[in-house]
């Protein structure tokens, strides 16, 4: 293995564990560590990164208007920071190294302080080295739930779902040169898709039932596809403004678009009867994420990728 490269070896580590959700009150604290595991991507058994062993790491389920702490103890493989991305925080705990905080070193621990104003989708992830450490598992949720009763369409459920890629080949990850990006500035294409960190998963519903779905795409460079077969689907919020009242078959998310309704649109949102997904006659939702996406960059709208 070529020594100037992370390792990808995951013999030893432990296997990564399903992503909880952990409710958090006013005044709760939290601990979150950074460390390799090992994970089973079809038939490979590769080594990742987690946040608590999970990818993603732990959705935090936190009440509009609450504050809580968060202690992050860095045993992976280089320097970290946690960047808390759409939080209205502090500066000092918005996790950019060098300019609002040190790099958390390998061993070494930091303190955040994390506030909640708005209601939303949030989601964090590092803020050294996005291509490696975002790819290969670091990113996790934050759901901020609105004080107002009636600011989101009520639904029968709701699923929070990352959407990635990584890059495969001879049963490993590629791995990623210790120097830097190699590919492009953030990140490179994958060629298998992670939905909610597996290559198939599967969400209950019942026939007739209205699903939410909490879309975070994590990928530090593709753009998807999004659909669920036989369901119809109507987007509520989202970073940018506009498409929130048409009906979708299928939704092409921007590389770090998380929906993340801004003032404005939480306006528009709360005036539409908007839900989530009308869910056909299905009893498993399946989400269709084609590989054979033909992504072309000028029909893009400019977007931040990961700030
Ligand atoms: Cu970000």
């Amino acid at each position: 293995m070529n020594q100037n490269t992370f390792s990808v070896d995951p013999t030893g580590l432990a296997h990564a564990v399903d992503t909880p959700t952990v409710e958090l009150a006013d005044g709760d604290t939290f601990d979150i560590r950074i460390a390799p595991v090992a994970t089973t991507i079809g038939d490979s058994q590769v080594r990742m990164l987690a946040y608590n062993s999970s990818i993603p790491g732990p959705t935090l389920r936190v009440r509009q208007g609450s504050e809580i702490t968060v202690h992050v103890h860095n045993d992976a493989d280089m320097d970290a920071t946690v960047h808390w991305h759409g939080l209205r925080l502090d500066n000092a705990y918005d996790g950019v190294p060098h300019e609002t905080q040190p790099p958390i070193e390998v061993g070494a621990g930091f303190t955040y302080r994390l506030r909640f104003p708005d209601a939303g989708l949030y989601w964090y992830h590092p803020h050294i080295r996005e291509d490696y450490g975002l790819d290969m598992g670091l990113y996790g949720n934050v759901v901020v739930d609105p004080i107002e009763a009636d600011y989101w369409p009520s639904v029968d459920r709701e699923y929070v779902v990352t959407l990635d890629d990584v890059l495969i080949e001879d049963g490993g990850i590629v791995a990623y040169s210790l120097d830097g990006p190699t590919h492009v500035a953030m990140g490179r294409f994958g060629n298998v898709m992670l939905t909610a960190g597996a290559t198939s998963p599967t969400w209950l519903a019942n026939a007739g039932e209205v699903v939410r779905f909490y879309f975070t795409n994590t990928a530090n460079t593709r753009l998807f596809n999004v659909a669920l077969p036989g369901a119809r689907m109507k987007r509520i919020g989202g970073d940018e403004a506009a498409s929130y009242a048409k009906r979708l078959r299928s939704r092409r998310f921007g590389a770090a678009d998380d929906p993340c309704p801004s003032r404005a649109e939480r306006r528009k949102l709360r005036q539409t009867l908007a839900s989530a997904v009308g869910a056909g006659p299905l009893s498993r939702l399946h989400l269709a994420m084609p590989d054979n996406l033909v992504v072309r960059p000028s029909a893009l709208k400019r977007s931040k990728r990961s700030g």
